[in-house]
């Protein structure tokens, strides 16, 4: 069975967890309904109540990539990914990727944090050398620069909190949200680097192409951020 669509068919690519799950309130404004829980299903292209659109659960740092060489029409994740993605790029225009819509969902913060011990003040107004491990390497980098503050940045591709705890490095750059993750393993934020939310990344040859299906799901996410936005103002 071959699985390539048909031409007129909608590729939304889509990561497990938090932004599948606070994307299913906009998507059935929408009027999309994804017929299978990825929690317990294993398909890894899921169909939803409109023929013509399915979701494919792809890593969360793989939804750039998958929308850039369209294998998804269109994607969800967050500011972080597309920063970090951008980067790599030269910029989001030049990785043909088109980003219409902040969608206001799965928000947090990027952070640098510092074990409890660590006077973070005091070294950088030394002007030691710091280093930091991170996922968010185009992030720190931008951000240490233009503090002055010179960094060895360590790549990391997870469990962040335990680089400072090993003594491998002094500072982490992480996404934060309770804080919670960093209370449990000693550590604590000195600087908040910046506001994330999840954004809608297009690709910009389907929007030429399926220029009406793909503006109407815009515009109902749009409706809809609008809508929310207005209702949490006091
Ligand atoms: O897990 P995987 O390696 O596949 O990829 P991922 O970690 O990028 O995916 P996922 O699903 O965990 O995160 C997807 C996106 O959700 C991120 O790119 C962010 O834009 C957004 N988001 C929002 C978060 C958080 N909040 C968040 N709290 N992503 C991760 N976290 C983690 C954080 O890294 C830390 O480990 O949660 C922990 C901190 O949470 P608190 O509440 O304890 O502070
Ligand atoms: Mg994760």
């Amino acid at each position: 069975m071959s699985h390539t669509p048909p031409a007129a068919t909608i590729t939304l690519a889509l990561s497990k967890g938090r932004i599948f799950d606070e994307i299913m309130p906009l998507l059935a404004a929408a009027g999309i309904e994804v017929l299978e829980d990825p929690e317990k299903s294993r398909k890894l292209i899921l169909p939803t109540n409109r023929p013509e659109v399915r979701v494919v659960l792809v890593r969360a740092s793989d939804v750039p990539t998958y929308v850039q060489y369209g294998g998804a029409d269109m994607g969800v994740c967050g500011k972080d990914t597309l920063i970090e993605h951008s980067a790599e790029w030269g910029g989001a225009a030049r990785s043909g990727l088109y980003l219409p819509l902040d969608l206001q969902i799965a928000k947090c913060r990027v952070s640098v944090a510092v074990r409890t011990d660590f006077d973070y003040a005091q070294a950088v107004k030394k002007g030691s050398r710091l280093k930091v491990a991170t996922k968010y390497t185009a992030i720190a980098r931008e951000f240490f620069a233009s503090k002055g503050v010179h960094v060895d940045l360590i790549k990391l591709y997870g469990s962040m909190e335990l680089a400072p705890l090993t003594g491998m490095a002094d500072a982490i750059v992480d996404l934060v949200s309770t804080g919670n993750t960093l209370k449990a393993n000693h550590l604590m934020e000195v600087e908040r680097i910046m506001d994330i939310s999840s954004h809608l990344v297009v690709n910009q040859a389907a929007l030429k192409l399926k220029m009406a299906p793909l503006r109407r799901i815009i515009d109902a996410f749009a409706a809809t951020v609008a809508a929310n936005t207005s209702a949490a103002l006091p």
